[in-house]
């Protein structure tokens, strides 16, 4: 029976190129994310080219009920979940601390924090029944240091390292791996998102170095799951070659 991944946040980015490794490697999957349109041409080019299950469920993590009504509605067969990829998250602002608006703390607090609490909650459970399974969370550099502007991105990601810990103690006892993933600077949708669809201002982020492609962070995911049971990855750093910390990228023009 083949097995099964579920990942949040697979419209774009690290969610998207996790879903199509985790196809090429012959997973069912459970795709999520508010972008239905991106997640059902997803569905059909992952079913098409490699012949595995995919359902779609769209979903705000932000939604406590949403997410406890989709996933608890799936049938049995689909919550025999054995990897569940905590992904979907954001910025918004990069402004001072003074400046901050109380809208984008509460997204980022609400889907970094407690939108990757709401579904591990509930596929949690269902790996404590089967007494078996694999949570990877996506924390980041800015769970690990804090930088200008970063206050409550970084808290957020703070949090989520917190929680990877947490995790892998609270779950100990049913057989569960938890790995925090933290990436540096990858080239994704994320800085448009930060800067609210400043494509210009986003391009910026990336030029004059080489930053990491989703596809690198989904391989990095990808040799965690395929370690051998006994085998649990705990934590790890990613930064391209061109960056030391947070704020210290050398760029070709400098
Ligand atoms: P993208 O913006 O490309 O992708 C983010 C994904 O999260 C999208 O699929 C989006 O789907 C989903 N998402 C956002 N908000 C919600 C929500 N409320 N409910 C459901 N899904 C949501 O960014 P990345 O791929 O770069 O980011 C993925 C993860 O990696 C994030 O947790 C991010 O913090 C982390 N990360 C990113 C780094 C980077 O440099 N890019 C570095 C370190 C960590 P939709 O909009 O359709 O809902
Ligand atoms: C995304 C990477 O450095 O912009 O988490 O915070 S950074």
């Amino acid at each position: 029976m083949a097995q099964i991944a579920l990942v949040t946040g697979a419209t774009s980015g690290i969610g998207e190129a996790c879903a199509r490794i985790f196809a090429e490697q012959k997973f069912n999957l459970i795709i999520t994310g508010r972008r239905t349109q991106r997640l059902e041409k997803l569905s059909d080019e992952l079913k098409t080219a490699y012949g595995v299950e995919v359902k779609a469920l769209t979903l705000d993590v932000r939604d406590c009920s949403q997410v406890q009504d989709q996933l608890n509605s799936l049938n049995e067969s689909w919550k025999k979940v054995d990897v569940l990829v905590n992904n979907a998250g954001l910025s918004q602002g990069l402004e001072p601390i003074q400046n901050g608006s109380f809208q984008d703390w509460d997204t980022m607090i609400d889907t970094n924090i407690k939108g990757l609490l709401y579904v591990t909650k509930v596929v949690s459970a269902w790996m404590i029944d089967q007494m078996s399974g694999h949570i990877v969370n996506l924390g980041s550099i800015a769970g690990k240091e804090t930088y200008a502007n970063g206050n409550v991105y970084c808290a957020t990601k703070h949090a989520v390292d917190s929680l990877n810990k947490a995790m892998r103690i609270d779950l100990l006892p049913y057989n569960i791996r938890v790995t925090g993933i933290h990436p540096g600077a990858v080239e994704t949708e994320f800085s448009e998102v930060r800067f609210k669809g400043d494509k210009e201002r986003a391009k910026k982020v990336y030029q004059g170095f080489d930053p990491l492609t989703a596809r690198d962070i989904a391989e990095t995911i990808w040799f965690a799951v395929s370690r051998p049971a006994h085998v649990n990855i705990s934590d790890l750093l990613i930064m391209p070659t061109a960056q030391a910390t947070a704020g210290n990228i050398k760029k070709m023009t400098e």
